[in-house]
């Protein structure tokens, strides 16, 4: 069926058309080794995504584990890690295939033309939702919360927005895909227009190499908020400078509003279970026996620090209130403009674990303030937002 009578050749409407781009650059040659590269980085930044918004549900029907101590600062280092790398991977990709955007359906038929289209808005969908996941993730990191909505539900919702238009695009490309990593990088590949012959400034070679090598920056210079001996590099690591005790600080005792309520003599833990409550002064809980655990502060935001925590266990706390460590917890700080991050709950698992304690001290020193003084949560594998500073009381559920 012709939609008009007598339709002009799809080649005879005005506008660039992607002939107008020469470059040999441009060609599924490079784009599918970049394309492989970026859907892995995507994978992997996907699996270690959903692994993290699970950690942070309130309920989970599988608990989450407390081992290693050290998991979740893997899995979230390698999240922002991997998300970071895939902003250079984007943007090569993005222009490797941009002519493509100027590319008229093969003919004007209504069938080709609702094919075409739909072509095109799946691929929409993917590129518009990897740069949101990008972008939005990457001011998160930067604790730059330009965004009205909860970030949260919206990075993990168009996740999977993102994730089915990647599969649904390798589906379809799979052709493409396999004879461009079939041949050499150099080779004409059946898809490269005609006039895309020129030489450009650079070799594909060197035009992925270099891709690498900016990917590979990414890598180094965020990593380095979580490994030690690359945080001197870390400029992108916006949390890497050392904070009091040698530990980054998220949100300091000033702007909490506690620098008052922490210092108070006054200052209670308030333990319950049912009709049960104790209130413990900081001297109380110090005259309990002591433990000493080396576990992490794992940001979110990707950033990670390992500290000495000495203080009391969760389960000694708890069984001055009659309580067996066989229950949920839930912790909740004193400071007041919450209410995020100022209350969550402990599964069994990290309740009944010997290494989760209400800490008083860090690297040997009373708590800074800001590390959450006079008493904070540390358990081990636990995302660094529910390792509530400035605990207020500890409530068992029933
Ligand atoms: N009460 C309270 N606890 C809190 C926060 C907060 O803002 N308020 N921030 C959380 C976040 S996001 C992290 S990463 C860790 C950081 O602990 P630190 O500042 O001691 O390194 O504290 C957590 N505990
Ligand atoms: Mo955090």
């Amino acid at each position: 069926m012709r939609i008009v009578d007598r339709l002009p050749a799809p080649s005879d409407l005005p506008g660039p058309t992607p002939e107008s781009f020469t470059s040999r650059l441009r060609s599924p040659a490079v784009a599918a080794r970049i394309g492989l590269w970026l859907g892995i980085s995507f994978a992997v930044c996907f699996v270690t995504g959903l692994l993290s918004h699970y950690a942070q549900n309130p309920t989970q029907p599988i608990p989450f584990p407390s081992s290693p101590s050290w998991g979740y600062r893997v899995t979230q280092g390698l999240h922002v890690v991997t998300g970071t790398a895939s902003v250079p991977l984007l943007i090569v990709k993005l222009w490797t295939v941009y002519p493509k955007l100027f590319e008229r359906p093969p003919s004007l038929r209504l069938r080709v033309l609702v094919l075409t289209t739909l072509e095109r808005v799946s691929i929409a969908v993917l590129v518009a939702a990897s740069i949101f996941m990008l972008v939005s993730g990457l001011t998160n990191t930067a604790s730059w919360y330009v965004w009205k909505f909860g970030f949260r539900p919206a990075h993990y919702g168009v996740a999977f927005v993102t994730i089915g238009a990647l599969v649904v695009h390798v589906a379809v490309k799979l052709p493409v895909i396999r004879e461009a990593l079939g041949a050499p990088v150099d080779a004409r590949h059946s898809h490269d227009r005609d006039t895309a012959v020129e030489q450009g400034v650079m070799s594909r070679r060197a035009l992925l190499r270099t891709t690498w090598l900016a990917a590979g920056t990414a890598v180094v210079l965020t990593a380095g908020q979580t490994v030690p001996w690359l945080r001197q590099v870390s400029v992108f690591g916006i949390r890497s400078g050392n904070g009091p005790q040698g530990i980054p600080v998220n949100r300091s005792a000033e702007a909490a509003g506690v620098l008052e309520s922490a210092r108070s003599e006054a200052w209670r833990l308030t333990v319950t279970h049912g009709d049960r409550t104790v209130e413990l002064s900081r001297p109380d809980l110090l005259a309990m026996p002591q433990r000493t655990e080396t576990l992490p502060i794992a940001c979110v935001e990707g950033w990670s620090a390992n500290g000495t925590w000495t203080g009391v266990r969760l389960s000694d706390v708890l069984a001055l209130v009659g309580a067996s460590p066989d229950s949920d917890v839930t912790v909740s700080s004193f400071q007041e403009n919450g209410p995020y991050y100022t209350v969550n709950t402990l599964q069994k698992t990290f309740v009944a674990d010997d290494r989760t304690l209400l800490a008083l001290d860090l690297g040997g020193e009373p708590l800074d303030l800001d590390h959450g003084y006079p008493c904070r949560l540390i358990a081990p594998n636990r995302p660094g937002v529910l390792q509530t500073k400035w605990l207020g009381s500890v409530e068992v559920q029933a």
